[in-house]
């Protein structure tokens, strides 16, 4: 009975604690794994859509695993036929693919088949992209394309947002 009521309470504990991570997510964004997101509503080229994500204390996703890389599709499953800004660009080192803002190179990429192609020699950003023909997948493009942000802002165990 004892070890009983302990399992409760620690599964209630365990879950409250869920809760308060959940709120610490600002208002209209979305909570997932270790992150907050905010999915834009304006069409930006990259650097513009980085600098948007700046103002709201976070960067264009990093997509570090599989896990995220599924969450974020099945947001933008709801919003149909639309490409969006990650955080991944060869523009430092042709098709050496790095997490925006860092020099870590990207160890987990979803690319479409044929991308990256670097189509003109001029596409150094990368999309996720949910039109029609990239299999919901990523396609490298041109950085001055305008196209919709996503952004992300880890928050650290004490539950305060930090730019990670
Ligand atoms: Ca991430
Ligand atoms: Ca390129
Ligand atoms: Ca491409």
């Amino acid at each position: 009975m004892t070890v009983i009521m302990k399992t409760h309470l620690l599964v209630y504990l365990v879950f409250g604690n869920y809760i308060c991570f959940a709120k610490d997510c600002p208002d209209m964004w979305t909570v997932d794994g270790n992150s907050c997101y905010l999915f834009g509503h304006q069409k930006l080229s990259f650097f513009s859509a980085e600098s948007y994500c700046n103002q709201h204390k976070a960067y264009l996703v990093h997509i570090n695993d599989a896990t995220e890389d599924s969450f974020i599709r099945e947001h933008l499953r709801d919003m149909k036929g639309l490409s969006w800004w990650i955080g991944l660009t060869d523009d430092d080192i042709e098709n050496t693919w790095k997490l925006y803002g860092t020099n870590e190179i990207a160890d987990f990429t979803n690319w479409a088949p044929g991308q990256p192609n670097d189509y003109g020699s001029n596409e150094d950003c990368a999309v996720f992209e949910m039109t029609p023909g990239y299999g919901e997948k990523w396609n490298d493009a041109p950085c001055s394309t305008l196209l919709l942000p996503i952004c992300e802002r880890p928050f650290d165990v004490s539950g305060s947002s930090i730019i990670g």
